[in-house]
């Protein structure tokens, strides 16, 4: 039996509640595995209430071993962000199911989904219908390299929250504001607004957020759950140098 929307009923209700929503997102490529312990222990220590694995090109067979591993140790939910279906892990709790709006590169709107869909269906995972919408930042970045999109013009709100709006009433339960792993600059504060304004589903903002005052930009502009990749992944100490987060203040 498929697990009961617990996820996103929690989402739903921080939402509901005001309550901001953190996620650390680790690329399995990316983990230095000797160390993973240590890893886990500043995870334990951030205000993080969700971890997604995953990445625009993962090519690491350990997806399955990494998520074992944290789970071990750490009890907050583990959410699949996929670039593809051989991210799939039904060690994970949930997984976004995303569809690359802002493309139109049919691989990414349906095709990827349609190989996905009967494996998924084998699993207990938590599916998370997700619209992805991906805004220029500055420079080319992984997801428009792999997924052979362009991003939607950072001018350009209009088209933005139209499109955040089709995704929701296509059905996706999250709307996802991408401006891709390590962006130079993060998706704008006014778009954020614009878009959250216009949504009823929870927003999740990501890419180049890399301090306090960015995180916080985000969640004032409407933003409900957050996403830090490669600022905790350059530097393990992230959140122990952002005072505030101490005792999850944040949050
Ligand atoms: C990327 O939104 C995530 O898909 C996180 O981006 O790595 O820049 O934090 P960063």
């Amino acid at each position: 039996m498929r697990k009961n929307n617990l996820i996103y009923q929690e989402i739903l209700k921080s939402k509901a509640n005001n309550v901001k929503l953190l996620a650390i997102l680790l690329d399995p490529d990316k983990i230095v595995w000797a160390t993973l312990d240590a890893l886990i222990d500043k995870i334990n220590q951030s205000p993080a209430t969700h971890i997604f694995v995953g990445g625009s090109l993962v090519t690491s067979a350990r997806i399955d071993e990494l998520i074992i591993r944290l789970k071990q140790k750490i009890s907050l939910p583990i959410v699949l962000f996929p670039g593809n279906p051989s991210q799939i892990s039904q060690e994970a709790d949930g997984i976004l199911f995303l569809s690359l709006l802002s493309g139109r590169n049919p691989d990414y709107l349906i095709e990827h989904q349609v190989k996905a869909a009967p494996l998924l269906k084998k699993t207990k995972l938590e599916i998370i219908s997700t619209g992805y919408v991906l805004i220029e930042s500055g420079s080319v970045t992984a997801v428009e390299r792999v997924s052979q999109t362009k991003p939607l013009p950072r001018d350009d709100n209009d088209l933005t929250v139209a499109t955040a709006l089709a995704g929701e009433m296509l059905g996706n339960r999250l709307i996802y504001l991408e401006a891709g792993s390590g962006a130079q600059n993060e998706v704008p504060q006014e778009m954020v607004q614009l878009v959250a304004d216009n949504l009823e589903v929870p927003l999740i903002v990501g890419g180049g957020i890399s301090s306090l005052s960015a995180i916080k930009r985000m969640y004032d502009s409407g933003a409900d759950l957050v996403v830090i990749g490669t600022a905790f992944e350059r530097n393990s100490l992230f959140f122990e140098q952002l005072p505030e987060f101490e005792n999850h203040k944040i949050l």
